[in-house]
Order: C-alpha cells, then sequence, then structure tokens
C-alpha cells in the first residue's frame, strides 16, 4: 500500500500513514527476525512503546556490520518461498550485503523508481536508455522495473561497450539516459572521438546516481550533453535506487519516497540527531518492506536535510546531494574532506578534463595525497602533443593553491596527459589506496 498523494499530502497526513507502517514494521521485526527482537530486549523496548514517529529514536540503529554477520539470509524476515529476488552489494570490503524482495516489494520498488523517473523528467511513450549495470547491482532492474511501470519503452543496455551504445542511442532516439554520472561523461567523451556533437542527441535529461558527484560535475554534464542532469539516490539495503530523486524544476535536493523510508540525519560520533540543514549520516527506517525491512539503517552517507516545500510544489523532504560516504573522508592531519569538496574545485580550473584520481599513500601515521587529474586536450595539443614543462608546473601550482585555500590540505598534484585516468563503466573509482610510502612525494 502506497500514499497515493505524497507529493503534495500535508505534514499530518504523511506522519499519520507513516507512524501506522513503522508500527507494523517494528512488530513485523520484532516478531521475524531473531536479531532485532535480541536488540530490541537488550534496550527493553517493545514494539507496543511506538506511538508517535518520533519514538522510532527509541528503537537501536542497524549496520552494515549486522547485515555482514547475518549472511547471507540471516536478516530476512520471510520464508525462501515468499522470496522473489535477490540483490547483494558487491562487497569491496569482506562479505556481501545480501538483500531479498517479496512480489510487493518489488511492486513497491516498481511504482518508486516510476515516480522517481517521472520526478526526473520521464515521460509514458518515450524511450529511457538503462545503462546501469544488470545483475546483482540494483541499478539496472531497479530502474527496469521502474521504466515500464510508468510506460516507458525501456532499453536495457547494462554497462559497458560504449561504441554499441552509442549507435543505440543514435538510432533508437531515447530522451532518458539512466546510468553513473561518470559513465555518461565517458559516453560523451567517446561520442566525440567518433567525430559525433553529444549535445546532438536525442536524449533530454539524465537520471545519475549510485555515486557522489559535485555540482560543478552536473553543470559539465549538462554543458557536454545539452541535458538536464538530475541526481537519483539509493541503497540496496534500504531498497536500491528510488529512495530519493531530484527535480528538474529546482535541481535543489532529492525528494524522498517518504511514505516508504523514514530518514533521521544524525552525528556519526554522538548518534545524536543533528538539526534540518545541518550535515550528518543518514540513518533509514523502512515502512513498507515485508522481505528484509531495516529499522535505523546507518547509511554511511553525509548529507542533510530540508523540509521546505520545493519549488517545483513538491512538500515531500529533500535531502540534500550526498558529499560522500564517512568512510571515504579523508583525514589529512586533522583536516576533513571528501573526495567530492575536492572535484568541486578540480571542476573550475578550465585547463582539466572532468577525470580525476586521489592516491592516498601512507606517510607514517600520517595520510598523504596525490592527485591526479588531466590535461585538456586544446592545452596539451596547444604544444604539440607534448607536455609544456613551464604551463604544466603552473598548472601544478595553481591546483595546489586552490585546494590548500579552499579544502585547508597540502596536496601532491600529477597531471597527466589526456585519457590517461581509467574510465569508468559503473561506479567511478576515485580513491585509490596504497600501502607503501611514496618516495620523495
Ligand atoms: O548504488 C543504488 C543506486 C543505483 C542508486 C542506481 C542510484 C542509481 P549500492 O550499490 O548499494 O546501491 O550503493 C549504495 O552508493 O550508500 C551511496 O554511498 C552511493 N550512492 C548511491 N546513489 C548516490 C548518489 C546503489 N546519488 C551507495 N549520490 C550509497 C551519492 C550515491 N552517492
Amino acid at each position: 500500500m502506497i500514499l497515493h498523494n505524497f507529493e503534495t499530502a500535508s505534514k499530518s497526513e504523511v506522519e499519520h500513514f507513516q507512524l501506522q507502517h513503522l508500527q507494523q514494521t517494528v512488530r513485523r521485526v520484532y516478531e521475524k527476525v531473531p536479531f532485532y527482537k535480541k536488540k530490541f530486549d537488550e534496550l527493553g523496548v517493545k514494539p507496543g512503546d511506538i506511538q508517535s514517529v518520533i519514538d522510532i529514536t527509541r528503537l537501536p540503529f542497524t549496520l552494515k556490520k549486522d547485515l555482514r554477520d547475518h549472511y547471507p539470509f540471516g536478516l530476512f524476515a520471510v520464508p525462501q518461498n515468499e522470496l522473489i529476488r535477490i540483490h547483494a552489494s558487491s562487497g569491496t570490503s569482506g562479505k556481501p550485503t545480501v538483500v531479498g524482495y517479496t512480489k510487493n516489494d518489488i511492486n513497491n520498488w516498481a511504482e518508486i523508481v516510476a515516480r522517481a523517473i517521472t520526478i526526473g523528467g520521464g515521460k509514458p511513450g518515450e524511450i529511457m536508455h538503462n545503462a546501469y549495470g544488470y545483475g546483482l547491482f540494483t541499478g539496472g532492474l531497479g530502474l527496469h522495473y521502474g521504466s515500464e511501470k510508468l510506460g516507458m519503452v525501456t532499453v536495457p543496455v547494462s554497462g559497458g561497450n560504449t561504441d554499441r551504445q552509442i549507435t543505440i542511442i543514435e538510432d533508437f532516439k531515447p530522451t532518458v539516459i539512466c546510468c553513473t554520472p561518470s559513465y555518461l561523461l565517458n559516453l560523451a567523451e567517446r561520442m566525440g572521438e567518433l567525430g559525433k556533437n553529444p549535445r546532438e542527441t536525442s536524449l533530454k535529461f539524465g537520471i545519475l546516481g549510485a555515486e557522489p558527484w559535485s555540482e560543478e560535475m552536473r553543470q559539465t554534464i549538462e554543458d557536454r550533453l545539452n541535458i538536464k542532469a538530475c541526481d537519483i539516490y539509493g541503497l540496496s539495503e534500504v531498497i536500491g535506487p528510488g529512495v530519493s530523486m531530484e527535480c528538474p524544476e529546482a535541481q535543489d535536493g532529492l525528494h524522498i519516497a517518504e511514505d516508504h523510508f523514514l530518514v533521521e540525519v544524525i552525528d556519526p560520533l554522538t548518534l545524536l540527531p543533528v538539526p534540518d540543514g545541518e550535515d550528518g549520516e543518514l540513518v533509514f527506517t523502512s515502512l513498507t518492506k515485508e522481505a528484509f525491512p531495516v529499522i535505523r539503517y546507518r547509511s554511511g552517507d553525509v548529507a542533510s536535510i530540508n523540509r521546505e516545500k520545493c519549488k517545483c510544489g513538491r512538500t515531500t523532504i529533500r535531502m540534500s546531494r550526498v558529499k560522500g560516504r564517512i568512510d571515504d573522508m579523508l583525514n589529512i592531519r586533522g583536516v576533513n574532506v571528501f573526495p567530492s569538496q575536492i572535484e568541486h574545485f578540480l571542476l573550475h580550473v578550465k585547463e582539466l578534463e572532468p577525470h580525476y584520481q586521489i592516491h592516498l599513500f601512507k606517510k607514517g601515521s600520517l595520510q598523504h595525497i596525490e592527485l591526479q587529474a588531466e590535461v585538456c586536450e586544446s592545452l596539451y595539443y596547444e604544444v604539440n602533443g607534448d607536455m609544456h614543462h613551464t604551463k604544466i608546473d603552473n598548472l601544478k601550482k595553481e591546483i595546489q593553491r586552490i585546494i590548500k585555500s579552499h579544502c585547508l590540505i597540502t596536496v601532491d598534484v600529477e597531471i597527466l596527459q589526456p585519457k590517461s585516468i581509467p574510465r569508468s563503466e559503473g561506479k567511478a573509482v576515485r580513491i585509490v589506496s596504497h600501502s607503501e610510502v611514496k618516495m620523495g612525494g
């Protein structure tokens, strides 16, 4: 069941709906998932104690570690014969996290994503090019089911095989493309190499997410492809893509599907709520999920929330774009910086391409950064296809100065030839950690 007018509903209507579903979810996990029963009992809290939405703060948090500890199916709230789908995260650090869906979960998710695509500019009957990876990753199938539910003609291209994607875009004439922002830049770059103008495709809207990206990256994408690029957010533990979606009218925060997910923002150290508008860790509680409900799941993602009505007319609570994951926050001699903050400044440097990597080295107990950035083709060829040392040295110094003055950290800068940083087909790798010390750096 969903709240049909959720996009314009009053706060009290939304809260009433949320409370009913929160109570059901809490009862469900208490009765069906021993892990939650144990945690609730340890805190002395019973499902009947949840009398208002605010009472959620009495419940325990759930961590990614809890999912790993119960690998693969230990937190599922339904028997296997009620499941119809399983997804899993890639598990870069340790065991993957596995999530399950009942038929109702898949239907709700499709509805949530259909709404998200509508918010992002998709319309029934138009063509949607889906270049998110299909498979255990939730991006491909999540957007696929949502797009079909909306009635869009869905092209399940998946990731990779970029030249073929370009031909398909030319021939099928989609209006919407769904992929990571870094892959869309990659596609645009390849179109240029093939002598095609990326501004002249049929595309009008990009529904881009699954990785952090900055406002400057948006502007670069919109400019290179002549589209409106909007941010879609989600995480497999909570459902997958569609937890929130930005509208092209305002491009000012992502509308959270708050009839399905209750959001809190906490200080990751004190675990106390932070005021609206201030950055903190996003925490989600699912309200309608059957197979894999989550209670106060700590996403590890840093953002803020805003309860004001959006310019587009929707009254739903919005979250800011995600600055980054707490795990990816760099701590350089006591100063905390997210890669997306570095991206923000780097993309202002007109001599650079929007491709970069942050290489981390340890020097004793200290972290040290080498920022690798690509010089743009025009500067590269201006000096006869060779790196002009004085120009490159000046560029390095300029980047160091910008990062020092805005991010308050000292970085080494390596300027690379065009196209030397690996291009992504899905989530871009922005941080590369090295265990050894970089000599002479
Ligand atoms: O990335 C789901 C997704 C697919 C979202 C397609 C959007 C589009 P996971 O693989 O479980 O799920 O990774 C979730 O990716 O906790 C964030 O750290 C990051 N992430 C997802 N969307 C955004 C975004 C999918 N729009 C993790 N901005 C999350 C920044 C994002 N980070």
